[in-house]
């Protein structure tokens, strides 16, 4: 017994010995390996890429030259990293320059060296052979360089200030930067449109001769930003919004949408504001669009709360929703916050605020939540779904680091509780969380469904702030919100021109 005692005790010795050696020696390996292997040291994580490769085969041949031309002829179905190996020089810009130093190369055969001397030879500046490589960050969120080459469709483009709009040799200055912007987003539009104009639907048309009437107004009066903003909108619906074989009540909630921006804008709404008309009789003329636009009866006297009110969620369903929440990979997050942060379009958008209170119809909203869902089903392969669940996830998280930012020190013109948000310095990040969360009820139940949700909730919000003025307008901007997230969730198809 003792013997055997002693010997299991000298066995557990050796053992003991043995995983401390090992431990050790490990340690010593993974030290090693950190400290004395720099690569170790340091997380770079970048790739070097060739500029002008196209075709990715490690040489500059006539076949990127091809890529080149295909390019030309569709500039904006190639993918963003595409075009930032077209960009040879570096600029932000797809310039003649680029072509030309592109074209060089492969009449040299390909050969850096021989290029550079026929280049020097003429007179003309050319890259050195290491100049045509680059490290590209991976994590890191590129933008794609502007189109900056001439266009010589603005002459039979449908839009007629297209060819008063030259081609842009620089971004050093804000309006440089500015007219660059502008002038690649009109080419985009032209290229979108021309692919589309043939099959829209009389509504469409009528939608889009609208939206390009304003267009031409802004460029006529030469209100630039507004102007980028407009055509920003009209490519996104150029490149992702159809009506054909849609279910009808999209198009209705928009009809109900642009009701409820009439009643803000109505005399009947100043005559509430002024005491003179209560509550009820501008939720009266509400219940009466609900029954015109989409055949619904509303009476919001008697409107009941929805269940559940604080959780939205508790709508979905549940397992699912979750499912698509948690399934979000931390690489989701850094790719749609590195968007928000960095893609200029999404900058710009964003950026239009107003002073407190003065975006009644909320009109500053909606694109750049387009965007940053166009972005998100991108990053989610198409998957509206997950597209929802990452936004929603996305939209928590830089509400913590905001509130660690003294409110007096916030700027004045921004939204309170989220930089990367759209909206105004009334509009918490809650607007934008509806807008993306009414448009998932959609997918998950009906966008009936949604829709009676988003009232029951607002007029819950309503009786909440006493029926003031203030929570009247909340319940109007809102359900606008509300509205535009539902629509689009629903119309958005990112693959409309690729599949045609
Ligand atoms: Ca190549
Ligand atoms: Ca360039
Ligand atoms: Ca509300």
């Amino acid at each position: 017994m003792t013997f055997g005692k002693f010997q299991g005790s000298n066995q557990m010795k050796k053992l003991y010995l043995t995983v401390l050696v090992a431990s050790i020696l490990a340690a010593i390996g993974y030290a090693y390996w950190k400290l004395v292997i720099p690569i170790h040291r340091v997380k770079v994580r970048s790739e070097l890429v060739m500029l002008g490769d196209l075709d990715d085969d490690h040489r500059w041949t006539k076949n990127d030259l091809k890529i080149l031309d295909s390019f030309l002829h569709d500039s904006f179905s190639i993918s963003d990293s595409l075009a930032c190996l077209i960009d040879m020089n570096q600029n932000g810009l797809i310039d003649e320059d680029d072509l030309d130093i592109l074209r060089s190369l492969v009449s040299a055969k390909g050969d850096p060296y021989a290029a550079e001397d026929a280049a020097r030879a003429a007179g003309k500046p050319f890259p050195r052979a290491r100049e045509c490589y680059r490290y590209v960050p991976v994590m890191e969120y590129r933008a794609r360089p502007l189109y900056a080459l001439p266009y010589p469709l603005a002459r039979d483009s449908d839009f007629d200030w297209l060819v008063k709009l030259r081609p842009p040799v620089s971004t050093i200055s804000y309006g440089d930067a500015l007219d660059a912007a502008l002038y690649s987003e009109a080419i985009r539009l032209d290229q979108a449109w021309r692919k589309r104009k043939a099959n829209l639907l009389p509504m469409e048309r009528d939608y889009a001769a609208r939206k390009l009437a304003r267009a031409k107004a802004l460029f006529q009066a030469g209100e630039r930003y507004e102007l980028l903003l407009a055509l920003m909108e009209l490519v996104e619906d150029a490149e992702t919004l159809t009506e054909r074989d849609q279910p009808e009540i999209p198009v209705k909630l928009l009809a109900f949408r642009d009701h409820l921006r009439e009643v803000l804008g109505s005399k009947l709404y100043a005559d509430f504001k002024s005491g003179k008309k209560d509550w009820r009789a501008l939720l009266n003329v509400v219940s009466g669009h609900l029954k015109t636009d989409l055949g619904l009866a509303y009476d919001f006297g008697k409107l009941g709360p929805p269940r559940n009110l604080t959780h939205l969620e508790n709508y979905l369903q549940r397992t699912e929703w979750q499912y698509y929440k948690s399934s979000t990979r931390k690489e989701d997050f850094i790719a749609l916050i590195g968007y928000a942060q960095h893609d200029p379009h999404y900058l710009r958008a964003v950026a239009r605020t107003s002073r407190r209170h003065q975006d009644a119809y909320v009109g500053n909203h909606n694109l750049p939540m387009v965007l940053l869902f166009r972005e998100a089903l991108r990053i989610k392969n198409g998957d509206k779904k997950k597209a929802v669940g990452l936004l929603d996830e996305a939209i928590r998280i830089p509400y913590a680091w905001i509130r660690t930012i003294p409110r007096e020190k916030l700027p004045g013109s921004l939204a309170l509780d989220n930089f990367l948000l759209p909206g105004n310095k009334e509009d918490g990040a809650d607007k934008s969380r509806h807008w993306n969360v009414f448009g998932g009820i959609c997918l998950y139940k009906s966008p009936q469904e949604s829709l009676d949700l988003a009232l029951r909730r607002e007029m819950q919000d309503l009786r909440d702030g006493n029926y003031s003025e203030e929570a009247m307008q909340e319940f109007f901007r809102d359900m606008i919100a509300n509205i535009n997230g539902m629509f689009h969730v629903m119309t958005v198809n990112p693959g409309l021109l690729a599949g045609k």
